[in-house]
């Protein structure tokens, strides 16, 4: 294989630091963007090598989303914009970990096992978010693509999801979109403007947002795509990095875990706001009420008011398809019981992480899957986009199913099916409750959370617990699952569940119940059993004052 020696001189310029040991967890690596380099040069190589495998175009994302300003991270993504493949992960973790003297013999191994032919050509499409060591990461990035004998095309800045998208873009030949900005800017924005230009009544006042874009990647993007929206949606932006440092007490993980607004912005009583996370892939909305109580409506909220709304269309033109929702154990329960009991939907529970309910929701004709953070999307069927199209161009249509029909096509048009994507996702939301003419407050008013709590416990090692049915009940240790569920039932409308983080060395402790009491006091009490049956290291954890 003549590209080995080349690969192999190159590597020595993006040396490995003896010893370090990272893993392809959940979303990638991540960790402080001085331990990358050599990582990011192995990722550009390997993505090289997945495309040859696949024959298709495949995506490297230099990011580390709502981590602070000085880590970084990187992403791989596949030919139709979803995540890497888990087995593929298996490789990415033994290419970043091998010695430099090991780096070639790893290397073999991969194209063995997977029987490269390494004659095929090799196309990668790079991206990166606006943290200060991304541009040099990404090079290294693109110097392990061209070591390798690859293609590729370093698109700079870019959120995530627009990464998602370009792969598929590129690799549908151009069916879902031009694999540009300018195509991906056009494509969601004509089909907002198409989905809202019949809501006459709509004033200027409905059509403000105010956006916190974390200090990050999301604001430049949104600024370049404001004059597509022609005025139909009025946007303040705020913490968009000219001031403020990256994720710093803003953005979308701010705002979910802290429950309450970022700083940075300014918002009046029963305006809408929302936050964007450091590379815009996810998504959550929130207002202040006259009492200055502020609310927050998280990602099962926004997979509550998509669904409503699309089952409303399937019902006024007729299609029978299966719809479901895809959450995960954080879904507070109140959602899950008003999908179930009131909207009759499928509900299903997956593991934490996106690539898990994106999967789960290619099982259906139409999937919605969100995670209580605020990342998640929709899925539609190849069968359902086409019975809506049918629908659109079937001249015996009438007049009302038709407009029904149009809406959904362009609802369809307005998502990024590869991945959450906090500016799709906010333009299907703005679109909703413009066709609706629904406030933010009538929107949060569909079904009230239970007041709930997280926590974090340091253990000596947080791999000794182990879960199973969706992380909903722990395996392992010993003794913790039957202390949980002792604990739970001193608490009304309770529940309440632990697990290991996959990108922080935590546990991490959910709880809910009736009262916030009640949801704070048995968070606590779940966390000293973690605390004493899982090696607790530090001191016990105390109750929040
Ligand atoms: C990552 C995941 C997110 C998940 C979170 C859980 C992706 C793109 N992102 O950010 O889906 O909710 O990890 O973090 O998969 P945790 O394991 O630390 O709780
Ligand atoms: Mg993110």
């Amino acid at each position: 294989m003549a590209q080995f020696p080349e690969v192999l001189q190159q590597s020595t310029l993006h040396p490995k630091p003896v010893g370090l040991l990272l893993q392809y967890a959940t979303a990638g690596f991540r960790t402080n963007a001085q331990h990358l380099d050599h990582v990011m040069f192995r990722m550009g190589v390997l993505a090289t090598l997945r495309s040859k495998k696949t024959k298709a175009t495949i995506g490297v994302m230099v990011t580390a989303s709502h981590n602070p300003e000085e880590d970084n991270g990187v992403k791989l993504i596949d030919p139709m914009g979803e995540m890497l493949s888990q087995k593929w992960e298996g490789f990415a973790t033994q290419l970043a970990n091998s010695e430099q003297d090991d780096f070639l013999t790893a290397l073999k191994d991969v194209v063995e096992k997977e029987s490269i032919d390494m004659s095929q050509e090799g196309s990668v499409f790079v991206g990166r978010d606006t943290r200060s060591s991304s541009a040099s990461l990404s090079q290294s990035v693109l110097d392990g693509v061209s070591a390798l004998g690859g293609h590729s095309k370093d698109y700079g800045l870019l959120t995530t999801p627009q990464l998602h998208y370009m792969v598929r873009c590129q690799n549908t030949q151009g069916k879902y979109g031009e694999a540009t900005l300018e195509g991906y800017y056009k494509k969601l924005s004509q089909a907002f403007i198409q989905l809202t230009k019949n809501a006459s009544n709509c004033t200027d006042d409905q059509k403000h947002l105010t956006v916190d874009a974390a200090n990050g990647i999301g604001a430049l993007k949104l600024r370049e795509m404001e004059c597509h929206l022609k005025k139909e949606l009025h946007i303040s932006l705020f913490n968009d990095g000219s001031k403020g440092k990256l994720n710093h007490q803003c953005g979308a993980d701010f705002v979910k875990t802290q429950q309450k607004a970022p700083t940075g912005i300014t918002i009046n009583p029963g305006e809408r706001g929302c936050s964007f996370d450091g590379d815009a892939d996810r998504l959550v909305y929130y207002y202040m009420d006259s009492e200055g109580q502020f609310h927050l409506l998280d990602g099962d909220k926004i997979a509550t008011l998509i669904c409503t709304f699309l089952k409303e269309l399937f019902t006024q033109v007729g299609l029978n398809l299966k719809v479901a929702v895809v959450q995960t154990a954080y879904a507070n329960g109140s959602s899950t019981n008003y999908l179930e009991d009131t909207m009759k939907v499928i509900v299903r529970c997956t593991k934490t992480g996106v690539k898990h309910l994106h999967h789960a929701a290619q099982e259906f004709d139409v999937g919605i899957y969100f995670e209580a953070n605020g990342h998640g999307t929709v899925l539609f069927s190849e069968a359902a986009e086409e019975k809506i199209q049918q629908l659109v161009e079937n001249v015996t249509t009438d007049e009302e199913k038709r407009r029904a029909g149009l809406l959904l096509q362009n609802t369809v048009n307005v998502i990024n099916q590869t991945v959450g994507d906090a500016i799709s996702d906010m333009l299907l939301i703005e679109a909703i409750l413009t066709i609706k003419g629904m406030t933010i407050q009538q929107w949060d008013a569909i079904y009230s959370d239970l007041p709930n709590r997280q926590l974090k416990v340091k253990v000596a090692d947080r791999r000794v617990i182990d879960t199973k049915d969706a992380e909903r009940r722990a395996v392992s240790p010993e003794g913790l699952q039957e202390s949980i569920d002792t604990l739970v039932k001193n608490h009304r409308r309770a529940r309440s569940f632990v697990r290991p983080s996959g990108t922080e060395d935590v546990v991490r402790v959910y709880a809910e119940a009736e009262t916030q009491e009640s949801a704070d006091a048995l968070a606590h009490e779940v966390s000293l059993a973690v605390y004493h049956l899982a090696g607790g290291v530090g001191g016990e954890p105390k109750l929040l004052s």
